[in-house]
């Protein structure tokens, strides 16, 4: 998996107001206001604890303070452990906390120790992204929508499309991945050599860039899109007037803490 640099959160908290702005104008539901409907939750005065872990490659700088950004710029109670792992995890529980936030390499969780329910990043990352196009109301009676990259955030973006009743496209640079994809699901396979096609909704989830060409784009197309580094160049966004949701770990986070109230 890509790990976050702390560069790729260096401008994280003014990304998180402005994507909320910009989904609020695509979708008329403020990021938490779409939680809110997607999950059918709500918060409860929670006390989230954010635990800093060092396995693996270690602490990234800012990822804890942008877990708290997120917490605290929703309007809910968050603290940052002073200790990390097991000692960070004892902390948290001793002090009350409801919910936990803890990522190593492989996971990033988070787990309500009042109900049971636990949710994962890539999962409601996925699934998040995918809902904001879903209800963007310029696009509403165009169901088509493009996905590209197949992986463990793509995949649930590809399920939310279907349960949202999208016409789903699928591209990704293993063609393995995509036949497997289009043995499990009902998709189709988006083919720009063989048979070019445009979108108004396109969900990007890979670690390159550039892997949104200028055929796949119209002319106000929205791209949404969790992949780290941005998949479309500034290039294009200019000249189709692409609106872009990309934000690196705050929409994504939301998402979870929505998924386990
Ligand atoms: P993954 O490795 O499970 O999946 C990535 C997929 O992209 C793979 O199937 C791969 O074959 C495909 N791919 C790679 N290069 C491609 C290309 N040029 N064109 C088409 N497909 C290509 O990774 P993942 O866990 O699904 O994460 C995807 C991206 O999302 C990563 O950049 C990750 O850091 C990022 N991410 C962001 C957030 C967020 O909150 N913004 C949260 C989670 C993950
Ligand atoms: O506590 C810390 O500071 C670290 N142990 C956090 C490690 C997170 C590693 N995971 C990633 O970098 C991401 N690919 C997943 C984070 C979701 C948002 N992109
Ligand atoms: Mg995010």
């Amino acid at each position: 998996m890509a790990l976050l640099t702390p560069e790729d959160l260096a401008n994280m908290t003014n990304a998180l107001v402005e994507n909320d702005r910009l989904i609020t104008e695509l979708t008329d539901y403020s990021l938490d206001g779409l939680c809110r409907k997607i999950y059918g939750t709500v918060p409860r005065n929670e006390k989230i604890a954010i635990i800093p872990v060092t396995a693996g490659n270690g602490i990234i700088g800012s990822f804890s303070e942008s877990l708290l950004f997120t917490v605290q710029h929703f309007g809910m109670d968050g603290f940052i452990t002073e200790n990390t792992d097991v000692a960070g995890y004892y902390e948290a529980v001793t002090n009350g906390a409801d919910i936990i936030l803890m990522a190593d390499d492989l996971a990033y969780i988070a787990h309500n120790l009042r109900n049971g329910k636990i949710a994962h990043n890539q999962i409601c990352t996925g699934r998040i992204y995918a809902e904001i196009l879903c209800h963007a109301k310029d696009y509403a009676d165009d169901k088509d929508v493009l996905v590209i990259g197949l992986g463990k955030v793509g995949t649930p973006a590809l399920e939310t499309f279907l349960n949202e009743k999208q016409n789903v496209y699928v591209f990704d640079v293993d063609s393995k991945r995509v036949d497997e994809i289009l043995t499990d699901y009902p998709v189709f396979k988006y083919d720009p050599a063989k048979e070019p096609k445009s979108f108004f909704k396109i969900f990007e989830a890979t670690p390159c860039a550039d892997t949104i060409c200028e055929s796949a784009l119209k002319e106000n197309s929205i791209v949404s899109t969790p992949g780290i580094p941005l998949g479309i160049s500034d290039e294009l966004i200019e000249k189709y007037k692409v609106r872009v949701v990309s934000e690196p770990l705050g929409i994504g986070t939301l998402s979870m803490l929505y998924d386990v109230f």
